[in-house]
């Protein structure tokens, strides 16, 4: 199964951390690490009062069911040092989102795919464009279409060079 998981990190240089979570990802049992897009730095959505993130999406080829890939991706994050503390939706070092699992669409307690901000984040949509750019997303149409209704304000492309 091809997935897309949204990374972001706003704590503790954000970039290493992406990198140690890509690799991280790929070390999964019967997943690996197909690609992933360019590094993106984007002003925070929701809370305002916290430093600006770097989001990433990449590309895992899996053979775990969306509820197994969910676990280890939270092994991941908590690995990495992620605490929950306090302030909903407040700065972290780790987040990683399934964003897509195959066409799939999953209604579970702790576990919606597609991904039920993706429509609203354009710090997922360009990276996830940047892989796909035909991608169509399961009950909401063209990824496109939707970049397009969003915007790209506060979201900037890094060069390779700026964000090693
Ligand atoms: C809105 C509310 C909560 C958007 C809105 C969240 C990230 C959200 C973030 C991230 C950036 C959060 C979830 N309206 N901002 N805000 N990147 N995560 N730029 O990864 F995304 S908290
Ligand atoms: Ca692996
Ligand atoms: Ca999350």
């Amino acid at each position: 199964m091809q997935s897309y998981i949204g990374l972001g990190s706003n704590l503790d240089n954000p970039e290493l951390q992406l990198d140690t979570a890509l690799a991280a990802l790929d070390d999964i049992h019967d997943t690996s690490l197909v690609k992933y897009s360019s590094f993106y730095r984007s002003i925070p959505l929701g809370p305002s009062d916290q430093p600006d993130f770097i989001n990433a999406v990449a590309l895992l080829d899996t053979h775990l069911t969306a509820a197994q890939l969910l676990s280890q991706s939270q092994l991941v994050e908590n690995r990495q040092g992620r605490v929950r503390d306090g302030q909903r939706w407040g700065p972290r070092i780790l987040d990683l989102d399934i964003l897509l699992y195959g066409d799939q669409v999953i209604d579970e307690p702790g576990l919606t795919v597609p991904h039920p901000g993706i429509r609203h984040r354009n710090f997922v949509l360009m990276p996830l464009l940047e892989l796909a750019p035909d991608l169509e997303i399961p009950g909401l149409g063209r990824a496109d279409e939707l970049l397009d209704a969003v915007g790209c304000a506060g979201i900037t492309k890094l060069n390779l060079a700026m964000s090693g």
